[in-house]
């Protein structure tokens, strides 16, 4: 079955400890959510690109160790205006606070100044915040250095007082994967006591059209920036497993734009922009799947799809 949880290379046996549950990952839109997740999961669960605004669903990436299980809720970067699209991702935002034990703020620590937008975020999650523990994940050390990491750090330390937060921050670089062992004691320690959650073998409870979704996003996003990304969302019409006959995955997809001027940036001169997108999502899902990948993707015009619910609701962007 196709849409059957993804059930992927199975971890070594665990003897899974006594600590369960949620932790969701909030902050501003880029600042560095994903690619942390990714990292602590050890397995690519969520979209990465240098555009705001990349997550737009809520991603449920799974720790489990020896101590237990943390399902991180990987949340679209705070966003409450817009089209619905945006509103429904503010939405997500709001879903996933209310389902934590713990709430791990994540913030580009390379920014270096106390940011106005910080304040704004913490504003709009201080009715969880003051019930749930707050870790603060500095990322992106990596940027600064040794010797500029410290005076960020103080800076950082004394304006969270004055805005009367309490917090405990860890400076880490989720891309480089640095510090995540300080991290991880302190989420553990937020979680009650209980069973796994999930499977100890899966990373994800994404289905596959899920994941394959989130990839040639994420190959639009990093291909073409500005204003285009935010137009265009991918819908995966058919997913079809290898047979005794055909040994590819077959994959129909569409990608919605809302005007014919995107249209022609997604299929780029004599078709190359498309060309490259799906030649670098073919390349993941394969991994992914282990199987060959046979892509196809077609890009269709929908105006206004970012505010018509039948339509976000085929994208899987909204659930009720
Ligand atoms: N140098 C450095 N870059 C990072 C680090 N973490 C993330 N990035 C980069 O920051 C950009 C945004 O990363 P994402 O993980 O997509 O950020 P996000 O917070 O999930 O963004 P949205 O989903 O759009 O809200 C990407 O270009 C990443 O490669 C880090 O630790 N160090
Ligand atoms: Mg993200």
């Amino acid at each position: 079955m196709i849409d059957e949880l993804l059930e992927i290379r199975p971890r070594e046996e665990k003897n899974v400890g006594n600590r369960a549950g949620f932790v969701a990952v909030v902050g501003l839109p880029n600042a560095g959510k994903s690619t942390l997740v990714n990292t602590l999961v050890g397995e690519k669960v969520s979209a990465v690109s240098p555009t705001p605004q990349t997550t737009r669903t809520l991603i449920r990436g799974i720790l489990t160790e020896s101590r237990g299980q943390i399902v991180f809720l990987d949340t679209p970067g705070f966003h409450t205006s817009g089209p619905l699209l945006n509103q429904r991702m503010g939405g997500r935002l709001r879903e996933a606070l209310d389902e934590a034990h713990a709430i791990l703020w994540v913030v580009d620590m390379s920014s270096r100044k106390w940011d106005r937008e910080w304040e704004k975020f913490l504003g709009l999650i201080a009715p969880q915040r003051s019930k749930k523990p707050l870790v603060i994940g500095l990322t992106k050390m990596d940027r600064l250095g040794p010797s500029k990491m410290i005076p960020v750090l103080l800076e950082f330390e004394r304006a969270l007082e004055r805005h009367g937060v309490e917090g405990e921050i860890v400076p880490l670089s989720g891309l480089k994967g640095l510090n995540l062992d300080p991290l991880k004691d302190l989420l553990f320690s937020h979680l009650p006591e209980g069973e796994p959650i999930f499977d100890p073998e899966w990373y994800t409870n994404q289905t596959m059209r899920e994941m394959v979704r989130e990839i040639v996003q994420e190959k639009i996003f990093s291909l073409l920036y500005q204003e285009v990304p935010h137009q265009c969302a991918v819908l995966v019409e058919q997913f079809q497993e290898p047979t005794s006959e055909e040994k590819a995955t077959r994959i129909e997809g569409s990608i919605l734009v809302e005007r014919d001027s995107q249209k022609g940036i997604v299929v780029g001169s004599k078709g190359e922009t498309i060309h490259l997108i799906s030649a670098r999502a073919r390349k993941e899902i394969e991994k992914l799947t282990g199987t060959p990948v046979y892509l196809h993707l077609t890009v269709r015009v929908v105006p206004d799809w970012r505010d018509r619910p039948s339509i976000l609701r085929d994208l899987g962007y909204l659930s009720e």
